[in-house]
């Protein structure tokens, strides 16, 4: 991008040198006035100062356009056009001329660069206008100008706006901890159970072993129970099944001194409200014991993942769990989401292989995983990288 300074006595001598120097496809950015010419401050003149840049096309000068389309409606009137065709070609011609106002020009070009780059990320409008709004009110030309530092601070700004959830953490009073998933269907609730049921119940990543119990309530779809009891067999980790209250308080007290019970919940849609309220009601049981996590897919809309969000909330979730992450390169739906709803993220699962596919949540994976952009890592690293080692959480 070309830019330029041109000082003169008046604004009308700057705008002609501007034509006269660079033509049609130069636009103007700033204008101020200011003192020429002198020594010391003495001799010195008013005069104004324009600063501008180089566009690739030159400006279509709305006199041509009018032109055209006047002798575009004079040509239909004498074809004997109706009056309401007339019409239309006066409501077009306008519509037009807003278009052009609106996208000409609106923004410097970086700021076009990243809107387009947040837009390929599948970011939701209202964030993209957030973004465009705060590069706008503190980005001077100059720093418009550096690409990659422009890019950095966009990708800081986002990182700024994905809250990390804690991880598990385990009661010192001796209680079982109880771990709930809940979540629309095939979302990957039951693979990670068995992934988080592996990575505690067998010990991984300098994790010693502990004693952990499955529980699920999924029951209602054939082969459900059987899936997890599967994984159970494996791993050598008791699953039971509970249908009614008195089952689920049965089993908690039964298993009151394990290290960890993860619950497995049914999958029904969103929308069979009927069904989420009897899970409710059922999972009532665990009183605030429970520590509950919303089974989210990186491949939902921005528009479902908020109905999710929405259906779920009744349960109390304190984070989400973001599975098949593998499943897309796009995550801003995600990340737009989880911001205007203020909700953590606070594992990742990308992968159907258990228990390798999933770990702890990170700004800078999600920052990594950006579509388009430079991404400077180490930049990040030092960002949240700090941020996130001082989560809490045994599991790193
Ligand atoms: N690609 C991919 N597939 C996954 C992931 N997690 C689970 N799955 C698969 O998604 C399907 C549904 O998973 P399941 O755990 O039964 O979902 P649930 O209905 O929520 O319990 C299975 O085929 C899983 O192997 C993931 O992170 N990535
Ligand atoms: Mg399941």
């Amino acid at each position: 991008m070309q830019y330029f300074t041109i000082q003169a006595t008046s604004h009308r001598e700057a705008l002609e040198k501007m034509k006269v120097q660079y033509g049609d496809t130069a636009r103007i950015l700033t204008h101020r006035n200011i003192r020429i010419g002198g020594f010391l401050g003495l001799f010195s003149h008013e005069g104004v100062e324009i600063t501008g840049y180089l566009s690739k096309e030159p400006v279509r000068r709305k006199t041509v356009q009018l032109e055209e389309a006047k002798s575009r409606i004079l040509d239909n009137v004498k074809k004997d056009q109706t009056l309401s065709k007339l019409l239309e070609e006066i409501q077009t011609l306008r519509k037009d001329m807003k278009l052009q106002n609106n996208t000409e020009n609106k923004h410097h070009p970086s700021i076009n660069e990243i809107e387009m780059l947040l837009k390929s990320n599948d970011f939701t409008e209202d964030f993209i206008k957030e973004a465009v709004n705060w590069l706008e009110t503190n980005f001077s030309l100059e720093e418009l100008a550096n690409r990659d530092g422009l890019q950095n601070a966009i990708l800081e700004w986002i990182g700024n706006k994905i809250s990390i959830g804690n991880p598990i953490l385990f009661n010192r009073d001796g209680n079982g901890k109880i771990v709930t998933i809940i979540g629309p269907t095939g979302v990957g609730k039951t693979t990670t159970i068995a992934k988080l049921a592996a990575i505690y119940g067998i010990g991984n990543s300098g994790i010693e072993p502990k004693n952990v119990r499955i529980v699920t309530i999924d029951y209602y779809r054939i082969g459900a129970e059987q899936q997890i009891k599967k994984y159970g067999e494996i791993m050598k980790i008791p699953v039971s099944s509970a249908e009614t209250r008195e089952d689920l308080k049965k089993i908690l007290a039964i298993y009151r001194d394990t290290d960890l019970i993860l619950i497995d919940t049914i999958g029904k849609s969103p929308k069979d409200y009927e069904k989420l309220g009897e899970m409710k009601n059922l999972l009532d049981v665990c009183g605030k014991q429970s520590d509950t996590f919303l089974a989210l897919s990186a491949t939902t809309k921005a528009s479902d993942a908020e109905d999710i969000m929405r259906h779920f909330e009744p349960f109390n979730y304190r984070s989400v769990i973001l599975t098949k992450l593998d499943e897309t390169a796009r995550i801003g739906n995600i990340i737009s989401i989880l911001s205007k709803k203020r909700k953590s993220v606070a594992y990742i699962s990308d992968g159907q292989s258990v228990p390798q596919d999933f770990e702890k949540a990170s700004v800078v994976r999600f920052l990594m995983n950006m579509d388009g952009f430079r991404v400077n890592r180490e930049l990040l690293e030092e960002k949240f990288g700090k941020r996130e080692a001082s989560l809490k959480g045994i599991w790193s």
